[in-house]
């Protein structure tokens, strides 16, 4: 156990024991122990077994046999019974603003509080105002910290992390005190749901990065300001954290702090294994935990880092533990694709049924941005609350693309929209016939209204994907990324049944969804079931979400050649004409 994580769990103590009203002094020893902890320069490891913790300030003799414990064995009795002794909700009520160790005391000695929603039960009756010394005004603040912490203690989209992460990175990278910058953690992984951002700043002036970050516009809280770090709450509630730290020290910070936990462990046993040390601060000739800047392995950036551990550069993205270094070693990581490889999204809507905007306007847009095609597939009749389309409108959809189309050809350009449905998959089959599936471009089957058996689902997905006409199915599991769960449904199977009948699997890059998931997409691909990376657009601007749903592909492995919309139009044709040639 290092310092950091012994100087939490004394900290721990400390509130617990103040939770049990215990006097300050004692509690305080704890607290105060911590700082000591976190200020040393040479390692726990050393002074405890060199038997040194007396001299440090403050140490009495019950620190010492508890430290020494804890970096031993890892493990603290006084602190586990002491932890099992209190209800966890008061620690957690703790995190409320305002809400320190003798009002939670107070609370549940004096009306039996135990946790946070109990609490705010008891400010709605009006309990806590009553109570000697707290009042209406201070019932109010407790519940707006309540209101606040649901806020931004939860879990986060990618989307939303991106939108406020992406500006503060630009005005870091402005800044003259910054050297380099990037973000790190599950944001710079491409992670689906984050919990918090993670800047990372290399810097001679820290104090001043420090400062011009806590300023940054948009910024509701700061949580903590140090010399080095600070954590702050942005605007829409999400934490963000901001590490700076020397140059010659950010390879091996930014690749520390980017994660995962999982790839990291790996990472310092690779080093352990070549007689090295890996942590944040450096990778160093030495057998032992250091911070030695004279045992440093010089690192430029992380490839160099990688290349120490004899890797080639592994991509955040992949950096998971999920097969990286064994792929590594082998010198077989994937080229994955990258957004620009796309030359259009398969799965989109018009104002034909609950998408925004024209035939000509999307159109124009996509033609804009350089892409090559654009299908457009509203919503089947079943989906009426959507506006789906009956059979003689979408005939009369394909009359108006052709238009469209009509007019980009006259111009001379080889921009196409390509007609199109994203076709209910009902109970007893799709909802439209296959004569008319036939006369379409591109068709997509979706299913929006599950069974709640597993069984069900799994069958008409399969059955779906056994209809010739289908090239592919849509945001297959359901899920609404922190909204709702997937559907029941056994995905392996389906994509078994896409793989023996030749349909696609989309992969919905609506940062809602982001459906199949990327951790389904290595065994998609060993398979053989190719890609594609939709928008399910309703609006103009959904085209960015190519850039998104990219990132997960990536993380899914995917190369370019897994994913069938990076090829050019009259390439996409022949294959689109594949499944339903073998089908006659
Ligand atoms: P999040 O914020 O929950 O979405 O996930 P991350 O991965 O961003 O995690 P975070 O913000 O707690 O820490 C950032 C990175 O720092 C994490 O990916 C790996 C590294 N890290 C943090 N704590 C530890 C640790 O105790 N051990 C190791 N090996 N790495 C850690
Ligand atoms: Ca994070
Ligand atoms: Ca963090
Ligand atoms: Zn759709």
């Amino acid at each position: 156990m290092d310092k950091d994580q012994v100087a939490a769990i004394l900290v721990e103590i400390g509130t617990l024991l103040e939770l049990k009203g215990e006097n300050p002094f004692k509690t305080r020893a704890y607290t105060n122990g911590a700082r000591t902890l976190e200020g040393l320069t040479e390692p726990l490891e050393k002074i405890v077994a060199e038997n040194r913790l007396g001299e440090l300030k403050g140490f009495g003799e019950a620190l010492q046999e508890k430290v020494t414990t804890l970096v031993t064995t890892g493990r603290l009795p006084y602190y586990e019974t002491l932890k099992a002794s209190l209800p966890p909700g008061l620690v957690e009520m703790l995190g409320l603003q305002g809400v320190g160790p003798k009002k939670v005391k107070r609370l549940y000695d004096e009306l039996g509080i135990q946790s946070i929603e109990q609490l705010e039960a008891a400010c709605k009756d009006n309990k806590i105002a009553v109570l000697d010394g707290f009042g209406e005004k201070s019932q109010a603040k407790i519940l707006e910290a309540i209101a606040f912490r649901r806020q931004f203690a939860s879990r986060h989209r990618l989307v939303d992390a991106l939108v406020v992460a992406e500006p503060v990175l630009e005005s870091l990278r402005g800044h003259p005190d910054v050297i380099r910058c990037s973000t790190a953690g599950s944001l710079r992984r491409w992670k689906e749901v984050i919990g918090d951002i993670d800047f990372l700043v290399s810097s001679k002036n820290p104090t001043s990065v420090i400062e011009f970050f806590v300023s940054q516009p948009g910024i509701h809280t700061v949580m903590a300001k140090g010399d080095t770090k600070a954590s702050v709450i942005l605007g829409d509630g999400i934490q963000a954290d901001l590490r700076v730290v020397s140059d010659v020290e950010y390879p091996f910070a930014l690749a520390y702090f980017t994660g995962s936990k999982e790839h990291n462990i790996v990472m310092r046993q690779r080093a352990i294994s070549r007689g090295l040390r890996l942590n944040e601060y450096g990778l160093y000739r030495s057998k032992e935990e250091t911070r030695d800047p004279a045992l440093r392995v010089e690192c430029h950036d992380e490839k160099d880092i990688f290349a120490e551990l004899g890797l080639p550069y592994i991509t955040p993205e992949l950096r998971e533990d999920h097969g990286e270094f064994k792929a590594g070693e082998a010198d077989a990581l994937p080229r994955l694709v990258e957004w620009t490889d796309l030359k259009g999204s398969l799965h989109n809507h018009s104002n034909w049924s609950d998408g925004r905007n024209t035939l000509e306007d999307i159109a124009a847009q996509m033609h804009e941005l350089g892409l090559e095609y654009w299908a457009i597939t509203d919503h089947s009749r079943a989906s009426y609350q959507a506006n789906g389309l009956d059979e003689a409108r979408v005939r009369q959809q394909l009359k108006a693309v052709a238009e469209v189309n009509k007019s980009y050809a006259d111009e001379g350009s080889d921009f196409r929209l390509l007609t199109g449905s994203e076709v209910d998959i009902l109970k007893d089959g799709l909802d439209f016939p296959d004569e008319l599936l036939a006369e379409l471009d591109v068709v997509v089957a979706s299913l929006h209204v599950p069974s709640s058996d597993e069984a069900e689902n799994t069958k008409h997905f399969i059955r779906a994907a056994e209809n010739p006409f289908v090239h592919m199915l849509g945001h297959l599991s359901g899920r609404l990324l922190l909204e709702r769960d997937a559907y029941k449904i056994n995905q392996h199977a389906v994509i078994d049944a896409c793989a023996a009948t030749g349909t696609w699997i989309e992969l919905n890059a609506s940062p809602y969804r982001f459906d199949l998931d990327w951790r389904l997409w290595h065994y998609a691909k060993d398979k053989g079931v190719k890609c594609v990376i939709n928008c399910d657009a309703h609006r103009l601007e959904h085209v960015q979400w190519l850039r998104l749903g990219t990132g997960i592909a990536r993380k899914g492995w995917l190369t370019k050649a897994d994913v069938i919309n990076t090829l050019p139009l009259a390439k996409l044709r022949e294959e689109l004409a594949k499944k339903r040639a073998k089908a006659k």
